[in-house]
């Protein structure tokens, strides 16, 4: 999964880029330029699994994690989205944070109206695409036209009436086949988003809007956080503050979610690892995540759910409480599912 971080200037884009990657990011970088980063999702069943497996390798889930360039308000510029258009998910960085030393493009800080700056430069970069792309198959037509350059276009026009009333596309309710024909134009209004708000350390706990598509995290206690080597001591730091998890393991969380993800584990003594699977997987095709090998010559997989795992202590305790299940192909995997795959090839 590939992440695009966007805002404003200022707003803590790189931040928590070198947050969530390790990497450190200079704050000169050419323009129009994105850069790339792989973030572990510190996954707590993870450790909890390999706290029992006793593994020699532990391997968390990655996110790809694209910071991209600072949105130019009003230039009509749209190279900030490039790289963001072959992402998976956007995330938008909101300024929230109030700070004498760090300047804000628009003198102060509103996250209001920031959001409403970043949604609008969304739909006027959409209405540019669709505007051109309507002009060339005007142009095409001319030539007489296919049945799919008359679906793209009654799409299109569709698409363009809802911007200009200021409606997401995404309210439009498009079916697969209007979604299809307008697939290749990558419209950023079409994305999975998320909004991300960069708050004050204190604001954390009462940042009102968090809900499925708004969340809060302030990139000062992620720092504070990432400091820490000690799992208990970030968990009684988070405590204090009356957090469960940090912002940053919410976030990934909250793509997951958004993308339709879920983990599945491998335990064995020579690694622990998560793996990465769209839900409602069926079996097969879960194993060749792991290797192709395992999808071909699919045999059965043997199942120990996290839960069961936590309450008994051990996989022997577990199989001794007649826990592990033996699944065929037809089996759909469910999240925290600890595989272990029989194949022959
Ligand atoms: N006080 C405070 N400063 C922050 C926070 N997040 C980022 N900053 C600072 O704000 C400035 C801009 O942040 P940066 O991550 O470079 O933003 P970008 O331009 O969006 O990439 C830097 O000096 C950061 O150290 C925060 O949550 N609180
Ligand atoms: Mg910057």
């Amino acid at each position: 999964m590939k992440i695009a971080l966007l805002g404003l200037p200022q707003s803590g884009k790189r931040t928590l880029f070198s947050l969530l990657t390790g990497r450190e990011v200079s704050d000169h970088r050419g323009e129009g330029e994105s850069i790339e980063g792989v973030a572990s999702i510190r996954d707590p069943r993870v450790d909890i699994i390999a706290g029992i497996a006793r593994p020699e390798k532990i391997k968390y889930a990655e996110n790809k994690i694209v910071l991209c360039p600072d949105l130019a308000v009003g230039t009509g510029k749209r190279e900030w989205l490039d790289a963001a258009r072959r992402c998976d998910l956007l995330c938008m960085v909101v300024r929230a944070f109030t700070s004498d030393r760090v300047y804000h493009p628009d003198g102060s800080v509103d996250a209001g109206r920031d959001r409403g700056i970043l949604t609008t430069e969304l739909l006027l970069a959409d209405l540019e695409l669709i505007e051109k792309r309507l002009e060339r198959i005007e142009k095409e037509k001319k030539a007489g036209k296919t049945a799919a350059q008359v679906k793209e276009e009654q799409t299109l026009l569709k698409c363009r009436d809802a911007i200009e009333a200021e409606k997401n596309i995404s309210t439009l309710d498009l079916d697969e086949e209007e979604l299809a024909s307008v697939k290749s134009l990558n419209l950023v209004t079409l994305m999975p988003l998320l909004w991300v708000y960069n708050v004050d350390e204190d604001k954390i706990v009462s940042s009102p809007d968090e809900d499925g598509d708004v969340f809060a995290v302030s990139a000062l206690i992620e720092k504070d956080i990432m400091g820490m080597e000690d799992a208990e001591e970030r968990r009684e730091y988070l405590e204090a503050l009356g957090l469960s998890s940090s912002g940053l393991d919410r976030l990934n969380a909250a793509a997951y979610d958004k993308l339709g993800l879920m983990s599945f584990y491998t335990m064995g003594k020579d690694e622990v690892r998560a793996w990465t699977i769209r839900k409602e997987t069926a079996a097969p095709a879960a194993g060749g995540k792991i290797h192709s090998d395992i999808e071909r010559g699919f045999i059965r997989v043997e199942i120990i759910r996290y839960d069961d795992l936590l309450a008994a202590g051990s996989e022997a305790a577990v199989k001794a409480q007649g826990k592990a299940l033996l699944k065929g192909k037809d089996y759909v995997i469910e999240d925290g599912d600890i595989c272990n795959f029989r194949f022959n090839v």
